[in-house]
């Protein structure tokens, strides 16, 4: 009997995806039929779902063995209580590749000051300001989990002193590993660049406020591709024009698209971009989930199971 799989995301997801789901189920030995439509959710065995998807009430899916997020934050689905099965986040290595290269593009920028040339071609030779090498530049990282801890690697890699904060410490070699308040006073004083690389969760949301702000080095600069969440919106446009913060990169927002009447956009210290730091990549994705339905048949654990207490 083949598996029955639902794909739960957007039409055009579907159009993307459909090839290489297919081909990389072959790939791993599964005979499955994967649909959109969930005529008879009792007979579906896995969910493929994005957080596109109208999906919501998962109790009359009674035969499932696992939901595969498209996407790695699932704050929009880890606390629906209408799941019983384990439900994957999306780790793979297309998507932290892409998170890293925007991550270290974004340090880069600040670091080297790049602005200041690319936006002022007015005929003044400006050689002054040169920039410290890497090595004397302090990168901080909030989450060091598989997006911020690839990040934090290929930046230490770069030769920047990075440091990364997470709930349990980690060995991530050539960056220092910090925990707790006191890790996260220290992170946000020492750290000439700031990223924000943490899950929504209730523990994270707001954890850039006017208190954290004001333990920041003055001056710093803050690159968002957490979620939105995480930043008090009012707290960070007060920074920037104290000079407190000197720039913001924002991929992610409390509401997306952001809305054109936000102050976001007209702020000129801001970089708005489009919550495409990190794309999931259907190629490789596809692969990772035919690899764990492949362990579900071997009788292996899932991996990157939601943590329902936590939930990220
Ligand atoms: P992980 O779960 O692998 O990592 C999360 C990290 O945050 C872990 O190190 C975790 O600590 C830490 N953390 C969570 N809560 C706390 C807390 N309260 N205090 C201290 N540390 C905490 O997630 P990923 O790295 O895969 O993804 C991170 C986030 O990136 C996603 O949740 C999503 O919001 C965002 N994202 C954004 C994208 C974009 O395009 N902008 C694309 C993909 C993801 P510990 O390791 O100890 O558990
Ligand atoms: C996300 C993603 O979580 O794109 O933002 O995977």
């Amino acid at each position: 009997m083949p598996l029955n799989i639902l794909f739960s995301a957007s039409e055009s997801d579907w159009r993307h995806y459909q090839p290489h789901l297919q081909s990389a189920l072959a790939e791993h030995f599964i005979d499955a039929k994967i649909t959109t439509l969930p005529n008879d959710p009792g007979a579906f065995d896995f969910v493929i779902w994005s957080p596109a998807s109208p999906l919501q009430d998962f109790a009359p899916f009674t035969n499932l063995k696992a939901i595969f997020s498209l996407w790695a934050g699932v704050e929009k689905v880890a606390h629906n209580d209408t799941i019983k099965v384990p439900l994957c986040r999306m780790v793979d290595p297309g998507l932290t590749q892409g998170m890293v290269e925007w991550v270290c593009g974004q340090v880069l920028r600040h670091h080297l000051g790049l602005d200041r040339h690319i936006l002022q071609q007015d005929g003044i030779w400006r050689h002054d300001n040169i920039p410290p090498l890497a090595r004397d530049r302090k990168i901080g990282i909030l989450g060091l989990g598989e997006l911020g801890g690839a990040c934090a690697q290929a930046l230490a890699g770069l030769g920047f002193q990075v440091a990364g904060w997470s709930n349990s410490s980690k060995n991530v070699p050539f960056v220092s590993s910090l925990t707790g308040a006191d890790g996260l006073q220290t992170i946000l004083a020492q750290s000439e660049i700031l990223v924000l690389l943490l899950p929504l969760t209730p523990g994270t949301e707001n954890i850039i406020n006017k208190d954290s702000i004001a333990k920041m080095r003055s001056g710093a600069f803050l690159i968002n591709a957490g979620r939105g969440h995480l930043i008090d919106d009012s707290a960070l446009l007060s920074a920037l024009d104290s000079g407190q913060i000197a720039h913001a990169t924002l991929d992610v927002f409390r509401q997306e698209p952001l809305p054109l009447s936000h102050p976001f956009w007209s702020n000129e210290n801001i970089t708005v971009t489009p919550h495409m730091a990190a794309e999931t990549r259907p190629e490789s994705s596809s692969h990772t989930i035919a690899g764990q339905i492949r362990r579900w048949f071997d009788g292996k654990p899932l991996q990157h199971t939601v943590n329902w207490s936590v939930g990220y």
